[in-house]
């Protein structure tokens, strides 16, 4: 499927621009050939939705949440083409693909439709005096989608941006091409109204026309954070809001009262879970002494069988060989992995290590890979100390049977997410992203609806 991916703007399908290759990760194999935006091309993407989002806009909120429904069900109509087209951009497992990445997208329609079509208004009296806030959508928004969970990631932004009553350009990662073109199968399936989603492929530049339009009011990024804070510089003389999921170090803490096996298991898929390319990932594992040597071995142990997941690039598996490498030339012990299998296939080996010191750029930088440090506590004190000394705050878990602990502790992580006991279970209505270096701003349930529109409040006098 998609051997040629084109742009899809106004509703049609634009093959246009030079083309460049995606790569399968499990082979690196060439499998499509995407054009790529130009200005000029990006400039009619935006000039697209511009022209679309004001009768989009001017539908009845339950309108536009039966569009969202439409996306739904239209995605679950072609789920099978959505798994495919998703393992073959990403390598990712089987089961994980139909049991979270693609359910997600359909849910995060169906969510936003709900939240959105039910969210109440306010209004404000004094004795003569009546205060009312209605919202208004921004107007056209980019969306710039890391590849990591191409189409969870992309659908988390779309539903409420859309539902908000947007227009949107979506710019999917060079690497990552095939969901997006396939959720434009289903818009053009469904009839969505032409040019209130529109999508444009390729690089950075791409990316940097997109944001930099004067035509976009706002923008929504996941990915690195060196990529939002340009993002930020391209908007910044324009003051245009920003929503940003960023990096992260993320730490797990586990203490000597948790229930090993339950600790042992989170652990395992918070650390390899889609080859830990999950901003949520832990890289950081800190374990109190009398439980250390055990919790490691298991966890080594059990690396060792993790579903292989590739690397999404060549580039980005260097990239995180780099790091086993430097943990190497830095003295670190290998409790398992720290190489890269033979073969095709941007594979690198699950690792579990530990003995480097916590300033290593090992401990301190984004990793983005199947791998984590462990280092032991003695004191709940140091855990938390040791949590919070990062310049990232995206997510922490925490392992304890103690309820007063759980709190005590979660409450004092910097982190915008906390899992106490577990990890990664989501509820689409709770404020999502992170603090320091990891983002700015929340999405998710009404958070979303908020940073997709703009609150006007009218004040009148009742005499
Ligand atoms: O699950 C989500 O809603 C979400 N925003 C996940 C982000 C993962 C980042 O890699």
């Amino acid at each position: 499927m998609f051997d040629q991916v084109a742009h899809f703007i106004g509703g049609r399908p634009v093959p246009e621009g030079a083309t460049f290759p995606a790569y399968d990760p499990m082979t690196g194999e060439v499998i499509r050939q995407v054009h790529e935006a130009d200005s000029a091309i990006v400039d009619r993407a935006v000039r697209a939705a511009r022209t679309a989002q004001p009768a989009w806009a001017a539908l009845p909120v339950g309108e536009r949440a039966a569009w969202m429904r439409r996306l739904a069900d239209g995605i679950e109509a072609r789920f099978d083409d959505f798994v495919a087209v998703e393992i073959a951009d990403t390598g990712k497992p089987l089961e994980q693909t139909r049991t979270l990445d693609i359910p997600r997208g359909a849910a995060n329609f169906r969510a936003f439709a709900e939240i959105a079509a039910q969210r109440p208004e306010q209004a404000f009296h004094l004795p003569g005096v009546l205060s009312y806030t209605v919202r208004r959508p921004l107007g056209v928004v980019a969306v710039v989608v890391p590849w990591n969970l191409p189409f969870l990631l992309m659908t988390w932004k779309l539903g409420p941006a859309l539902v908000a009553g947007n227009a949107v350009v979506v710019k999917p990662s060079e690497n990552t091409p095939g969901s997006a073109a396939l959720l434009a199968e289903v818009c053009a399936e469904i009839g969505l109204p032409p040019g209130v989603l529109n999508i444009v492929y390729g690089y950075g530049a791409t990316g940097q026309h997109l944001v930099s339009h004067p035509g976009i009011d706002g923008v929504t990024f996941t990915g690195s954070t060196r990529t939002g804070s340009t993002i930020m510089r391209s908007v910044a003389d324009r003051v245009k809001p920003v929503s940003f999921e960023l990096g992260g170090k993320n730490a797990g803490l586990v203490f000597a009262d948790a229930d090993l096996d339950k600790a042992v298991d989170g652990c395992v898929r918070s650390v390899f879970t889609n080859g830990g390319q999950v901003c949520l990932c832990t890289e950081r594992l800190y374990v109190e002494r009398p439980v250390f040597e055990e919790f490691t071995r298991r966890l080594a142990e059990r690396a060792t069988s993790v579903t292989p997941q590739p690397m999404i690039s060549a580039e980005h598996r260097d990239k995180v060989l780099s790091y086993y490498e430097l943990a190497k030339s830095e003295g670190a012990v290998f409790h398992t992995g720290g190489g890269a299998p033979g073969g095709s296939g941007y594979f690198v080996e699950p690792t579990v290590l530990s003995g480097l010191g916590e300033t290593s750029r090992f401990n301190t930088e984004e990793i983005f890979g199947p791998v984590c440090h462990v280092a032991p506590f003695s004191s709940e004190e140091e855990a938390v100390e040791l949590a919070n000394a990062s310049d990232y705050g995206l997510a922490a878990t925490v392992w304890t049977t103690s309820l007063n602990r759980a709190h005590r502790v979660a409450q004092r992580l910097e982190a915008g997410l906390v899992w106490v006991n577990t990890w990664y279970l989501r509820d689409l209505r709770t404020p999502f992203g992170g603090v320091k270096l990891s983002g700015i701003g929340r999405e998710g349930g009404t958070q979303s609806l908020d940073f997709y529109s703009e609150p006007t409040t009218i004040t009148m006098e009742i005499s």
